[in-house]
């Protein structure tokens, strides 16, 4: 369910083993499993059960709080029922954090005013995907720029367009790894906002995109039905990559969380969202879209040294930290969507999000922002925009510059195991796992 933007406690667990707060390491006290203490308090992760029924119940755990003082850090809940006849029961997740000579009686209080109560052993590392069938399991979608929730997104008034994109939601759903890819039957006005899109940046590629996007691209038109009749279908453009690269498609509901799009990376696995934006706004999208994987990742990714260089990003996830996470997909941001490199003394784009936006491609080879030159441990840090166009961009000599750097900054990244992708299982091995 977690591709449905639906919070259960599965993927509260799953998302949540580890993560900062744990780099400490869990400890026992008593049957409890706590992490993290200081001055005194310690955070533990509890699961209970209240009947639904009964108001009663319901103050007197807030009592328990109150009497202990703890501090409540994150709360989930969800719907469940043991069985048909059995009254409806909610489910808590929640984290918090209490006096450390309290824990004892804060859990048997607990106790008394709820079912099931556990406190869940946290383990040391975040899940990652082993094999390519636990992509199935990297769907974890982020409610931002949705047409269903966000007012200033163009299609939140457009019934039609939120009913269209809720049906080629509902095809990545579904998709299980090994499926053949679903294809879309594009609407005529899907199709012109499509044209329109490919006409404007078409005009300018010669003269800011990169020689190896421009390379690609006059194959994928070549081989691929790539032009502005057609939006391409997923399963065309994935065995096209797959013998460039051996890069692969799988669709993607919608924007992922940073954990689940780059963990798939590690496998050669690049998610797809396969809806187009809305037809008000062509030449700018703060999300993803059709236009944005096709035109701006998909050319790139049929590049080795390229397809290279986002494996090895995706590879630095896998068990990372949440703060490593953020670093690097704010690395991946400046340099796979955002990034520019030196061609012939000229500055030029190789980030996706650049060569999928007019505006924001013209603008970006303007002398309006700042360039940088690119350099992984102060990139990794720097603030990025993802409404509107970025104020600074960084500028790489070369793709091989770019992985090399980016290579040294990965082993800096503190992991207890070391990842190892082997193309003939098409699976991890973990090496030096304690
Ligand atoms: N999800 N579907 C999808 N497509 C992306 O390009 C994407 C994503 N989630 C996160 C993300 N990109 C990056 O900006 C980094 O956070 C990894
Ligand atoms: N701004 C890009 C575009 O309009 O195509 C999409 C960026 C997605 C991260
Ligand atoms: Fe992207």
């Amino acid at each position: 369910f977690s591709g449905r933007k639906q919070s259960l406690i599965e993927d509260a667990r799953r998302e949540r083993s580890g993560g900062p707060a744990c780099s400490s390491g869990p400890t026992r006290i008593g049957d409890e499993c706590v992490f993290q203490e200081k001055d005194g308090r310690v955070t533990i992760n509890v699961l209970f059960a209240l009947k639904i029924s009964s108001n009663v119940v319901n103050l007197s755990l807030i009592l328990v709080f109150q009497t202990f003082e703890a501090k409540l850090l994150h709360i989930e809940s969800r719907m469940r029922k043991k069985s048909k006849d059995d009254l409806p029961e909610l489910e808590f997740f929640m984290r918090c954090e209490v006096q450390r000579a309290d824990l004892d009686v804060f859990i048997s209080s607990l106790k008394r005013v709820a079912g099931d109560v556990r406190s869940m052993p946290e383990e040391k590392l975040p899940w990652f995907p082993r094999r390519m069938k636990d992509l199935d399991r990297c769907n974890m979608l982020i409610t931002k720029f949705d047409p269903d929730l966000d007012h200033d997104h163009p299609g939140y008034d457009d019934s039609e367009y939120r009913k269209r994109r809720a049906e080629i939601s509902e095809l990545a759903f579904t998709y299980k790894q090994g499926d053949p890819l679903p294809t879309v039957e594009y609407t005529a006005e899907e199709i012109s906002t499509w044209r329109q899109i490919y006409q404007q940046l078409r005009s300018i590629y010669p003269t800011s995109a990169c020689s190896q996007f421009l390379d690609s691209l006059q194959q994928l038109e070549d081989e691929c039905g790539y032009g502005e009749a057609r939006i391409p279908q997923l399963r065309d453009v994935s065995a096209f990559l797959k013998e460039k690269t051996g890069f692969q498609l799988r669709p993607a509901a919608g924007l992922l969380s940073a954990r689940d799009f780059l963990a798939s990376l590690a496998f050669r696995v690049f998610q797809c969202t396969q809806y187009i934006r809305h037809s008000s706004s062509p030449m700018h999208s703060p999300e993803p879209d059709c236009c944005h994987e096709l035109l701006g990742h998909i050319p790139m990714l049929a590049d080795k040294e390229f397809a290279q260089f986002s494996q090895e990003i995706g590879l630095a996830s896998l068990g990372a930290s949440d703060d490593d996470i953020e670093k690097l997909s704010t690395l991946y941001w400046f340099t796979v969507e955002f990034g520019l490199c030196k061609q012939n003394g000229e500055v030029k784009a190789y980030g996706a999000g650049l060569l999928s936006s007019y505006g924001e491609l013209v603008y970006a080879l303007s002398n309006k922002p700042e360039h940088k030159p690119f350099n992984p441990e102060e990139t990794a840090v720097q603030p990025y925009q993802d409404q509107t166009y970025q104020p600074v961009y960084f500028v790489s000599e070369s793709f091989e510059e770019a992985k090399l750097k980016l290579r040294k900054y990965s082993a800096n990244i503190k992991r207890p195991f070391a990842v190892r992708y082997d193309p003939f299982t098409c699976s991890m091995e973990v090496l030096d796992h304690p």
